[in-house]
């Protein structure tokens, strides 16, 4: 079955699956591994672009060997998975993905199968993966792993790693499949209790019998579990949208985009460049209003911490979707299936959201081609609610509005169309 048609929504959900996709509609996603201690720097030259590949060859070309040594300086004293996760609740998300093991092969997770990981290979010692699954499940927020499951630049074996062993031995992907990556997939799968996504990522030319040994294998330990389509070959219990990407027409099936808080997905140290809560929260009502779920990354620093500046803006967008949660859960898409000139519409049973990025100057709102007759038009605020005038001209609704935005933020219309 492939994602991608409305069937395979339909039948998730029926499966269990997908309830955090279409009653949650919005996730936190982290980047964090060894490369978080680096921060865009290595030997003492910045490097911009995203973090997380600062390692490879096109990037600071960092030796896999000297790599494994930062290990030793890595450690995180400050992570407080308690706060993330309550930072997660607070922004108003309903689940968490986090890297257990990105391109780098650092597991940030106590393995037994290979040492290169955080519990064995730094002064930390804590399995921040127990912490954080542990608070995630406390206060009831569905939860995930990132794995990358065929690159891996640090495993012998592993696709865009080191090809020789100490012995200087060609080894091959099988190695790195059964010796490492399969296994603590297992590991993932087994140590943190109930999981709710695991997040494969960059399949690449991966073989598909590899890909499917995994995905059973998953099913198996987990089988509430869902997969994203980057698992590859065209299996997946939804869609992943290219990276940092708001789909411009409307998508069926299950989907969710990916985006992060800055420039890039780990943290940096020079990147600055937060989406204030605003952008934060346009960008997640046009993923809804396409039909998707929207997946928002956040980069916590060498301590362990996620940026301030990152933190508030979350907390900000959280406040607005408190007061306005009709916008954003369980909501679907827009019957018209792009942005429109002055903001984007979510939809919940017989009501239209308007949520108004942009307030007209000339006090009209317009919506094109509603043919629907309209029951009344409220402007919410909070418990306020304020009903407003509209008339029709030729085949578009116009809305009488304020002067002002009655939202400093983004202002919510809702226009509640009659049954017939
Ligand atoms: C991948 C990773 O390489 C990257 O480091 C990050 O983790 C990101 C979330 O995923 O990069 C991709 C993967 C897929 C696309 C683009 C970047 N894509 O489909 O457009």
């Amino acid at each position: 079955k492939m994602w991608g048609d409305d069937q395979v929504k339909v039948d998730a959900l029926k499966n269990g699956k997908g309830k955090l996709f279409d009653e949650g509609n919005f996730g936190m996603f982290i980047h964090w591994g060894l490369y978080s201690h680096l921060a865009g720097k290595w030997d003492n030259k910045t490097y911009y672009g995203i973090g997380e590949w600062i390692m490879h060859p096109r990037v600071a070309n960092i030796p896999p060997n000297e790599y494994m040594e930062v290990a030793k300086e890595f450690n995180p004293v400050n992570f407080d998975a308690k706060k993330i996760a309550k930072l997660a609740k607070d922004a108003g998300m309903k689940y968490i993905i986090i890297t257990s093991k990105h391109h780098d092969g650092f597991a940030m997770f106590k393995s037994k199968v290979n040492a290169f990981n955080i519990v064995d290979a730094t002064p930390f010692a804590r399995d921040p993966m127990k912490e954080l699954s542990a608070a995630c499940h406390e206060l009831g927020l569905g939860f995930g792993f990132y794995y990358s499951h065929n690159q891996d630049w640090t495993a012998p074996g592993g696709n865009g790693g080191p090809e020789t062993n100490k012995k200087g031995k060609k080894v091959n992907f099988k190695d790195y499949f059964y010796k490492k990556c399969k296994p603590q997939v297992k590991e993932i799968c087994t140590n943190y209790g109930q999981i709710d996504f695991v997040w494969f990522d960059t399949p690449g030319d991966m073989p598909k019998e590899y890909v499917l040994e995994l995905a059973d294998m998953v099913r198996d330990l987990q089988p509430k579990a869902m997969m994203c389509s980057r698992v590859g070959h065209g299996m997946g219990d939804y869609a992943s949208k290219g990276d940092m990407e708001v789909p411009t027409q409307n998508i069926p099936g299950l989907w969710e985009t990916c985006d992060t808080n800055n420039d890039s997905w780990s943290y940096a140290w020079y990147d600055n460049n937060f989406k204030s809560p605003k952008e934060i929260l346009s960008r997640l009502i046009e993923t809804i209003g396409r039909g998707g779920t929207y997946l928002f990354n956040v980069g916590p620093n060498p301590k362990g911490e996620i940026p301030k500046v990152g933190v508030n803006f979350l907390e900000e967008a959280g406040a607005w979707i408190k007061k306005y949660p009709q916008v954003v859960y369980a909501a679907g898409p827009s019957p018209w299936g792009y942005k429109l000139p002055w903001g984007d519409v979510t939809t919940k049973d017989n009501s239209l959201f308007l949520s108004v990025f942009d307030w007209p100057k000339d006090k009209k709102l317009y919506l094109p081609g509603l043919e629907n007759k309209i029951q009344s038009v409220v402007i919410l605020n909070g418990n306020k609610s304020n009903e407003i005038t509209y008339s029709k001209e030729k085949d578009w609704i116009v809305l009488d509005l304020p002067i002002a935005a009655p939202d400093n933020l983004i202002s919510v219309i809702e226009v509640k169309l009659k049954t017939e």
